[in-house]
């Protein structure tokens, strides 16, 4: 009988607890962990739908060199080979690795012994660089020490939750569902979202502040000023635990609202209100996320956070705090174990080269930092370094000037990836190729935003040769001849963790976890660091000071706002991020259908004002450019952007869009302290496409689709859609047909031809079942989508359904349910405004009769915008 395990979500940092059960088709059945403190039971949509992303489908299963199958012992031979003929030719340093907090503490922990320890060169950065690199700098500039000081509790527990560049609702959803259901408890309690975008965490905010792109410091710097001159400083928190508070005040002094109002672009009542609301409030959570960390002020816009909160003491009490929140999985276990080429291990920095040397009985330890992930690709392209190893992240897809990366790795002598999927497109970049167990196969930790240490536990076999990758690592490391890499599990190298987090440590560091050593690794309950010998974990730290500086205080930083953002002529600002049901470069969420149909192609968010000014048109395509790169995708014009600029989301790759990917255009300008690249503060030009043929089709089988101009793959239920662009009419679209959906010259095929409109329909039936359906037109295909995609599961035996689908529009007995807006219960906007009109006015309503947004919540704020909008519109 499969039994039930306890496991952690391997998507976002809020590191929900998961209960999985392997079900015979290799599947598992998920549900959310009642018993975790992250979620008590919640999921989001991603994380309801991990079950579907289990199957062994299009895995790479076992081990390649140059594209052809080899054993495990040749290619790890082959790696350790290569790398040591480097380090013998050039020395340690042209060799690199580039992680990820995606990988498993337990993972993270021997990469980085390996690299550091033993090879002896620091150029190992990883993903989190692109990430959480900023505030990691921030919390050290400030604490002393890269802690979050805070709780999940906190949220619940605050007066207001000030969200500063973070689109909670979409990246965190439960923690958004945490603050949601408080907020119903009390209603007083206040929601302020600084973004320059109304996201759906603004639209249900109480005040949103649509800031200018990097107007943060500017901003706080005002508060800051404000609270000074309002007498709200906590004085004595400031004599006791803070220094430079008076620097920081006179730096700040002429930042009055005025100023603040003209430097942000926000209005002088919004920024008075906002200060007054931050002044009044002492139970405030300030939460921030990529809007702050991807900027070249990145660090300074971390410290003008904390220096609010430091100066009137509000930090580690309950209700209070600065709060960082974690992008990936493991990106705070990533950063206690040293992952990033600037620190050491267990928060050790490089003055403790001898201390870590010793504990690990390394001789040949890195003394000093290498190379971030930018500077580390530059030396790719430039030939420094000559072999790089790269693990659980794709950064051909995910670094700035993407397209560079790409060429720097298409020339490095050695790339080894090691991925679940040989078809990324860093693993297409692959010499050798070692293929990694996932989510379910493997064993270790991850450290949630709460600095809360899970289980993640294995709950299905290893599938063909895959394995973990901290037995890759070891493995690799035996063959290189060092010693300390025979583990023979993952609890043995946590154990190790915990013993060099505690190892010369008497209160000096602040991650500690030596208590963990004796509990039994197996029945590890989740647990807050740190944890030391005396007891539990701790909840908050810095209430009462206690930072981990010299002196033991924190340090309050005089800041000087950056100038405004000014735009080459032509060009709009080009901001990018993430939308609510994909995860990054979609190796897993872009399997499952559902996932897939909340978004099925890249998009570019303009304002209408710009889209009549640039003749840009709804669903049209558009070319973006700048002097990086270029890329093609559709206009979704809506006034939640501010004009004159775009956004664009970060998802889409060679393998499902490739002309989508938005890092081909994105400099790789980086913040002067973190090294963090400015991935929300991109240029380019916008112009509509001229596009002869549009195309939309769905489909039983996986087309080809190396003709289409354009052209954007994603999953759906039966089979698959597609989105399709031809610069040129194609002489023979039948033949097109035939060519895209594989099927024989003499199928025969049903077409329907409006030649006036020279619309172009065509379908293939087999045995009542639709095996696809094209539909082309020269304007962007007005077909519904999800209607469509519906009809690949449908019988299509009478004459009349199958020529409702030749036609592309539903019969009167089959009504379109409209763009998927509840992605567990695949309710579309259509059925939502049906509802609506019917009597449904609010979204308990709408949720008693469709399901709609009962399960994890993640819609409900789309489904309220659809309740004003069709009420709105009766009322008309
Ligand atoms: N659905 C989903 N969830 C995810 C992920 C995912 O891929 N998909 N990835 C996870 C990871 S690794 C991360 S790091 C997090 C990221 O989580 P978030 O940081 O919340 O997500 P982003 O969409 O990258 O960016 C947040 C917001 O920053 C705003 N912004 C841009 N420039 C500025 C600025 O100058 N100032 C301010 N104040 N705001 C600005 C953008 O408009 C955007 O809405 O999400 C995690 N969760
Ligand atoms: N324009 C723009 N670019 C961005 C961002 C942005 O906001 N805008 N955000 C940045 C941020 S915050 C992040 S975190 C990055 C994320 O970017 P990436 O890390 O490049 O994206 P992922 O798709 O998460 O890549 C993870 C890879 O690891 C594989 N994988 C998953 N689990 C395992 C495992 O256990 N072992 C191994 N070996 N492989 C595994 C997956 O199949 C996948 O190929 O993108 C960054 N890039
Ligand atoms: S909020 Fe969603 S993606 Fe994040 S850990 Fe929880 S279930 Fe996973
Ligand atoms: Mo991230």
């Amino acid at each position: 009988m499969p039994t039930e395990v306890k496991t952690t979500c391997p998507y976002c940092g809020v590191g929900c607890g998961v209960l999985a059960t392997p079900k015979p088709d290799g599947s598992a059945t998920i549900s959310g962990d009642p018993d975790h403190p992250a979620n008590f039971g919640r999921l989001c949509s991603k994380g309801s739908a991990l079950g579907e992303t289990l199957s062994l489908e299009e895995r790479q299963l076992y081990p390649m060199i140059s594209g052809k199958r080899v054993s495990w012992d040749a290619a790890l031979d082959e790696v350790a080979g290569r790398l040591g003929v480097v380090i013998e030719q050039n020395g340690p340093d042209a060799v690199a690795l580039y992680g990820s907090g995606q990988l498993l503490t337990e993972d993270y922990y021997v990469a980085n012994k390996l690299m550091k320890g033993f090879i002896g060169t620091a150029n190992i950065d990883t993903n989190s660089r692109l990430c959480m690199a900023s505030s990691v700098a921030g919390h050290k500039r400030g604490f002393g020490s890269d802690t979050v000081p805070g709780a999940y509790e906190d949220l619940e527990l605050a007066d207001m939750i000030v969200l500063v560049g973070s689109n909670l609702a979409w990246c965190h959803p439960v923690l958004y569902q945490r603050i949601l259901a408080a907020k119903e408890k009390r209603p007083d309690m206040r929601i302020v979202v600084i973004d320059p975008r109304a996201t759906n965490a603004a639209q249900t905010a109480d005040l949103h502040l649509p800031i200018a792109a990097d107007g943060d410091v500017a901003l706080f710097s005002g508060l800051y000023a404000h609270l000074a001159n309002a007498g709200a400083f906590d004085m004595r928190f400031v004599a006791e635990h803070t220094r430079g508070m008076e620097v920081a005040r006179d730096a700040a002094e002429d930042w009055t609202i005025g100023r603040v109002a003209e430097a942000t672009g926000l209005a002088r009542s919004d920024v008075a209100l906002f200060f007054d609301l931050f002044t009044q409030t002492e139970k405030v959570v300030t939460i921030y996320s990529q809007g702050v960390n991807q900027s070249t002020s990145g660090v300074d816009k971390v410290n003008a956070i904390l220096n609010c909160h430091l100066a009137t003491g509000r930090i580690g009490r309950e209700g209070m705090g600065p709060f960082s929140i974690t992008g990936q999985p493991n990106a705070m276990g990533g950063r206690e174990v040293g992952g990033l080429a600037n620190m050491l291990a267990a928060h050790m920095d490089f003055d403790k080269a001898d201390t870590v040397s010793r504990f690990w009985n390394a001789p040949n330890i890195a003394v000093k930092p290498g190379l971030k992930a930018v500077e580390l690709f530059g030396a790719i392209a430039a030939r420094r370094i000559k072999a790089v190893w790269i693990m659980a992240t794709n950064p051909v897809v995910s670094l700035p000037d993407a397209d560079a990366a790409r060429r720097a790795l298409k020339n490095c002598g050695t790339v080894i990836v090691s991925d679940m999927f040989a078809t990324t497109d860093t693993a297409r970049c692959a010499d050798i190729f070692l293929p990694a167990a996932g989510w379910g196969e493997k064993s270790g930790t991850v450290t949630n935003s709460e600095r809360r240490i899970s289980r993640q536990r294995s709950f299905l076999p290893l599938p063909g040769e895959a394995r973990p990758d901290w037995w890759i690592i070891c493995q690799v490391a035996k063959r290189m001849g060092f010693s300390g890499f025979d583990y023979a599990s993952p609890a043995e190298i946590f154990a190790e963790h915990c013993e060099l987090s505690g190892f010369e440590n008497n209160g000096s560091r602040d991650f500690d976890i030596s208590a963990l050593v004796d509990r039994d690794y197996e029945a590890l309950e989740p647990v807050q660091w740190p944890v030391l010998r005396s007891g539990a974990g701790q909840k908050r730290l810095f209430g009462k000071g206690g930072f981990f500086s010299v002196d033991g205080k924190a340090r309050i930083v005089a800041l000087n706002p950056p100038p405004p953002r000014t735009l080459p002529p032509g060009q709009l600002l080009l901001n990018t991020g993430r939308v609510r049901d994909h995860w990054h470069t979609m190796t897993r969420t872009g399997k499952t259908p559902r996932l897939s149909a909340h978004y099925a192609e890249p998009f570019v968010e303009i304002h209408p004002d710009d889209a009549e000014r640039l003749s840009i048109r709804r669903t049209q395509l558009v070319r973006l450019e700048n002097a990086f790169g270029s890329a093609i995708v559709r206009a979704l014009v809506t006034d939640r952007q501010q004009k004159g600029s775009a956004f664009v989301p970060m998802h889409w790759t060679g393998e499902t869009a490739p002309t989508g990917r938005v890092n081909a255009l994105i400099p790789p300008y980086t913040d002067p302290i973190s090294g963090q690249p400015a991935l929300k503060m991109g240029c380019a030009t916008l112009s509509p496409v001229d596009v002869a043929l549009y195309g939309f089709a769905v489909s039983r089988v996986k087309p080809k689709l190396h003709m289409a101009d354009y052209w954007a793959l994603a999953p759906a239920e039966h089979g698959w859609r597609m989105e399709l662009g031809f610069w040129q009419r194609p002489e023979d679209l039948s033949r097109l047909a035939h060519t895209i959906f594989g099927v024989s010259e003499d199928a025969a095929l049903t077409t329907s031809i409006d030649a006036r409109v020279g619309r172009f329909n065509i379908a293939l039936f087999d045995s009542g079942r639709l095996v696809f359906a094209l539909f082309l037109a020269p304007e962007p295909v007005l077909v519904s989508r999800q209607w469509a995609v519906e009809q690949l599961g449908v019988d299509h035996g009478a004459a009349a359904t199958r020529a409702n689908m030749l036609s592309g529009r539903p019969g009167a007995d089959m009504p379109d349910p409209g763009p998927l807006v509840c992605s567990c219960f695949g309710v579309g906007a259509n059925q939502i405004a049906d509802a609506v009109v019917g009597g449904c006015h609010d979204v308990a309503a709408v949720g008693e009769a469709l399901n709609a947004g009962t399960n994890c919540g993640s819609c409900r704020t789309e489904i309220r915008r659809l309740i004003d909008a069709h009420r709105l519109a009766a009322a008309e």
